[in-house]
């Protein structure tokens, strides 16, 4: 049902001095970068291994666009760091379903769009051992949007 890691959200305040951290520090270039209103973020997104079949697996960074973004709220309270982790699917809405199913709040009826055109929910912290859980399936499409770096 899950079958890898697709990434690990980072929340950070500067976008731009993380990324420059992480290319300097250990030589990850960013692979895509978009603005999701609707989550209230900008992230980049740096692709640590696999390929362009939507198989791979990443790191993404998060900077809040707004000052009521669930992102800022975390910044507040818990300051930088490991905001959430992502498992990866062919089948979010089975997934979310199964999962659902055992007890485990989903945030969302329906999957959202997420980062390079993938469909995402999420699962309560409260419900997953203080981990915020997102389930993703990855869009085998390219991605469109704003998008550089490689
Ligand atoms: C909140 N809590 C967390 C947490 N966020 N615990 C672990 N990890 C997190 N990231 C804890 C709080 O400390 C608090 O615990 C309790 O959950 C309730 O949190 P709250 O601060 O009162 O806030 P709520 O209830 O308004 O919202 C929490 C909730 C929300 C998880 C429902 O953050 C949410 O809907 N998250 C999913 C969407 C999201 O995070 N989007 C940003 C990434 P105490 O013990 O103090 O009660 S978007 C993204 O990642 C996309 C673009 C993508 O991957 O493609």
């Amino acid at each position: 049902m899950l079958t890898r890691i697709d990434h690990i959200g980072i929340a950070c305040f500067d976008l731009d001095a993380t990324v420059e951290f992480y290319r300097a520090t250990y030589g990850f270039e960013v692979f895509h970068t978009e603005v999701n209103e609707e989550q209230g973020v900008r992230e980049a997104m740096l692709r640590i291994n696999g390929t362009d079949d939507g198989g791979a697996s990443w790191i993404q960074l998060l900077e809040p666009t707004r000052e009521d973004s669930t992102v800022a709220k975390w910044l507040a309270k818990n300051g930088e760091g490991v905001h959430h982790i992502a498992f990866g699917t062919d089948d979010v809405d089975g997934a979310a379903e199964t999962i659902g199913g055992r007890g485990v709040r989903v945030l969302y009826d329906e999957p959202r769009r997420g980062s390079m055109g993938s469909r995402i929910t999420f699962l309560h912290p409260k419900d997953c051992h203080g981990v915020l859980t997102e389930l993703v399936t990855s869009a085998t499409s390219a991605p469109e949007g704003e998008s550089g770096g490689h």
